[in-house]
């Protein structure tokens, strides 16, 4: 069976590359050239774990072909992105691109499903007349789903197999066949619904994460006001049996819950002040620090900024807190050196250093994703080379063990 997987991102190649493995003939469609290039070699262009090991597989096997062209398939898959504008509004205009783009390949009897992230009714509402304005019967002639990603970069590949998959289908007919292509690579449940509640419940789970966090952040502020260790608070609270405070942070970044939620505020604005007003608040974190910040050190005074990342041990910078809180700093007149041992430069355009560089003559370390390399950082050379050594864990990651090292996190802040 041929599947064409279009959009070869986070989600794309991981998909197209598992599908491959268990034996489908897979065609990867990019608008990218660099990236088919790479892709037909073997190689990957993001970093994930395991990832370009089964990439390499399954090109190898000529089970994975990558191209700028869209071919004939029995299935038709859609992982492009919906990032948002304004700080509200979805544009589908990759996705609307996607099925635009296949639809002169497809037969009839072929299975097209929507991975991307899309705000509920977009399958009713948008795709299917899409496909109706150039003569399909999408109820009689294809079947047409949601299939909404649910992975966890970082473990992408573990959960693509092992997580339960939910199929929102047009029609019963079509949740049916499309779970029926999902069950060969998921050994989690694969569950079939209508494609407007697989859209919504997509949203809520990164909504609900989103507000979750958003609480825990609040606590911060109000515990930095009070006097009290949020941390703490919050790992008792957890104690209790149906209490699971999430963690806060510099502020929520990545494609998915900073973004999901404005999914939903877009489509009910007068109804969701909960999931808005969590987005603010989340949003205000990367100010929440940087005012911190001028409490412990000096005016222009040069911070060692650890963690461009959305999080810990990936490369992807898409909605980094870290990038809000750089521009905060420089419009502030701090020096800064920034130091991620997962992000490479081609991915943003302010000049990154290493670990001595970024530290020599710093006032402060200023730790914002909780990469691996942060747990236990060289304290030595941080004594010799700072200007003081101070670290401002906003991720409570760095163990720290020397006396000499003044270190902040969410517990004593306010101190
Ligand atoms: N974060 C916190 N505190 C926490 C957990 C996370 O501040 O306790 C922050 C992270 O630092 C990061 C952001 O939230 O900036 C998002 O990280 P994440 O690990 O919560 O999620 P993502 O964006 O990497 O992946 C999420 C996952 N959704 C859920 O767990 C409900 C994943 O399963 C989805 O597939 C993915 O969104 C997606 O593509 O939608």
């Amino acid at each position: 069976m041929n599947i064409c997987v279009v959009g070869l991102g986070y989600i794309g190649l991981p998909t197209a590359a598992v599908f491959a493995r268990a034996g489908f003939n897979v065609l990867g469609v990019d608008v990218n050239e660099r990236v088919i290039n790479l892709i037909n070699k073997g190689k990957v262009h993001l970093e994930e774990v395991g990832l370009h090991k089964v990439v390499q597989e399954v090109v190898d096997a000529g089970k994975l072909r990558a191209s700028l062209k869209i071919e004939e398939a029995d299935v038709f898959i859609i992982a492009v992105p919906t990032p948002i504008y304004d700080n509200l509004n979805v544009n589908l205009q990759y996705v609307i691109s996607a099925i635009k783009s296949i639809i002169p390949y497809v037969k009839k009897g072929n299975i097209v499903i929507v991975e991307s992230t899309i705000p509920p009714k977009t399958i009713d509402d948008v795709i299917v007349p899409i496909f109706e304005a150039t003569g399909w019967n999408v109820k009689e002639d294809i079947y047409l789903a949601h299939c909404p990603e649910r992975v966890l970069p970082g473990r992408i590949l573990v959960e693509l197999v092992e997580n339960t998959r939910i199929v929102g289908g047009y029609t019963p007919l079509a949740a049916y066949k499309a779970a029926e292509i999902y069950r060969k690579i998921v050994t989690g449940e694969v569950i079939e619904t209508q494609a407007v509640t697989a859209e919504m419940s997509k949203l809520m789970e990164n909504t609900y994460r989103d507000v979750n966090i958003a609480l825990a952040n609040e606590l911060v502020k109000i515990s930095s006001q009070l006097g009290i260790n949020a941390l703490e608070v919050i790992k008792l609270a957890n104690q209790h049996p149906r209490v699971n405070i999430h963690l806060p942070g510099p502020g929520v970044g990545g494609h998915c819950l900073a973004v999901d939620p404005y999914f939903i505020i877009e489509k009910a604005q007068e109804v969701s002040p909960l999931i808005a007003n969590a987005r603010q608040i989340n949003n205000s974190m990367p100010h929440f620090v940087v005012d911190h910040i001028g409490k412990i050190i000096n005016e222009g005074a040069k911070i060692a900024l650890f963690g461009l990342a959305y999080k810990g041990n990936i490369d992807d910078v898409r909605e980094s807190p870290a990038i809000k809180i750089i521009e905060l700093l420089k419009e502030k007149g701090y020096q800064l050196g920034i130091y991620d041992p997962h992000v490479t430069q081609e991915k943003v355009t302010f000049p990154l250093v290493s670990f001595e560089e970024a530290i020599v003559g710093a006032e402060c370390i200023l730790v914002l994703t909780d990469h691996n390399e942060f747990k236990s950082l060289d304290e030595r050379s941080i004594e010799l080379n700072m200007e003081q050594p101070v670290i401002f864990d906003t991720k409570d990651c760095v163990n720290v063990i020397s006396n000499n090292i003044i270190y902040y996190n969410y517990n004593n802040l306010f101190k």
